[in-house]
């Protein structure tokens, strides 16, 4: 479905259309409907999603107090452990997608390691086990079919690297460098929560061949993110950039989208009012129709291009715990809300 939009708007460009219309080959524009069928699962602390089978229909994964329940199965997992991150891409030399899903140590859990689990056809297996000052990892992700994670070194000190076949290489350690991602050929984007001063903001800075680069960066970087957002092959990064140490107070929920080879272009893409961070961005689809599912500290949104920049659809407010997830359904994108109950959003209008 992602595949056939985005080549509907290569078929534009090679008609010689503007730019402009090349933009917008969103199919139907978002609308909310909430899904009132039973779902297997009714609760859950945090939601992942995943096609492990290929077949373009995204399984949901629910964790709740450190047991994983797998949508369809009926069958739970015990993940020893506090949910501390997720992510879900194809590794390199695979066909299908997996999830990862990081836990650690949290309410309930003192004294678990890190641990790092796949969920794949298959079924949910251990890759990596750790244990640190901290024991809590902040950031997974999949890039260029390889697992990158980053996790607290010492206390208040985050490392970033690669994992293969289950060995952890650094590339890049920072004072509360929370989310950090690979760029460009052995560069990093670093987005620090906080400064070394007590109480200082953060900020975003990119690093390459040893050499620190400011980026814009209104504070404190609390949600981090990239893709290709405009489909011509290069990425682009997300940032939610407004942590303040008063953030129920102070934060602002701004979400920047930086460009360019040096990610030197940003802009402020959304601002959200009544929240006071952006905490998880997912990119939903591909190219120029990339919807994007944000989770802010109470609220959920999707974003949209349309011709007056980005629209704000809003989906669902909650409790501030967990997040959002997009998933795949026969009838296209639906977002999935963690809390008791687990609500579904239907984001193309269709309720089956
Ligand atoms: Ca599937
Ligand atoms: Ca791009």
């Amino acid at each position: 479905m992602m595949i056939k939009t985005v080549v509907a708007g290569l078929t534009l460009w090679g008609l010689g259309c503007t730019p402009e219309a090349a933009v917008s080959p969103i199919a139907s524009v978002t609308s909310i409907v909430e899904a009132k069928t039973l779902p297997a699962i009714d609760a859950a602390d945090a939601l992942m999603a995943v096609d492990t089978d290929g077949d373009g229909l995204d399984t949901l994964l629910a964790l709740r107090k450190g047991t994983l329940h797998i949508d369809e199965h009926n069958k739970d997992v015990d993940l020893g452990g506090t949910y501390q991150a997720h992510a879900r891409g194809v590794l390199h030399g695979t066909d299908n997608e997996i999830a990862l899903i990081a836990t650690g140590s949290g309410i309930g859990f003192s004294k678990a390691p890190m641990r790092l689990w796949k969920v794949d056809a298959t079924g949910t297996s251990l890759i990596w086990e750790h244990e640190s000052a901290r024991n809590r990892m902040t950031d997974v992700a999949i890039v260029d079919g390889q697992i990158w994670i980053s996790w607290f070194s010492g206390p208040k000190t985050v490392t970033a690297g690669w994992l293969v076949d289950g060995s952890f290489t650094s590339v890049h350690e920072d004072h509360m460098a929370m989310h950090q991602r690979p760029w460009d050929s052995g560069g990093v984007i670093v987005g620090r929560l906080y400064g070394e001063e007590p109480k200082s903001h953060g900020d975003l800075a990119l690093w390459q061949d040893s050499k620190r680069r400011p980026l814009p960066s209104l504070r404190g970087v609390r949600a981090l993110e990239v893709g290709d957002l405009d489909g011509e092959g290069t990425p682009e990064a997300l940032v939610g950039d407004g942590w303040h140490h008063a953030y129920g107070a102070q934060g602002d929920a701004r979400l920047q989208l930086l460009s360019g080879v040096h990610l030197d272009t940003s802009r402020t893409i959304a601002f959200f009012d009544d929240d006071y961070s952006v905490e998880q961005i997912e990119l939903l689809g591909s190219g120029p129709a990339t919807r994007l599912l944000i989770t802010t500290s109470s609220h959920v949104t999707v974003l949209e291009r349309d011709a007056l920049g980005w629209r704000q659809t809003p989906v669902s407010s909650f409790d501030g715990r967990g997040n959002a997830v997009g998933v795949r359904t026969e009838t296209g994108w639906m977002a999935a809300v963690s809390g008791d109950p687990v609500r579904r959003f239907h984001l193309d209008g269709a309720a089956p």
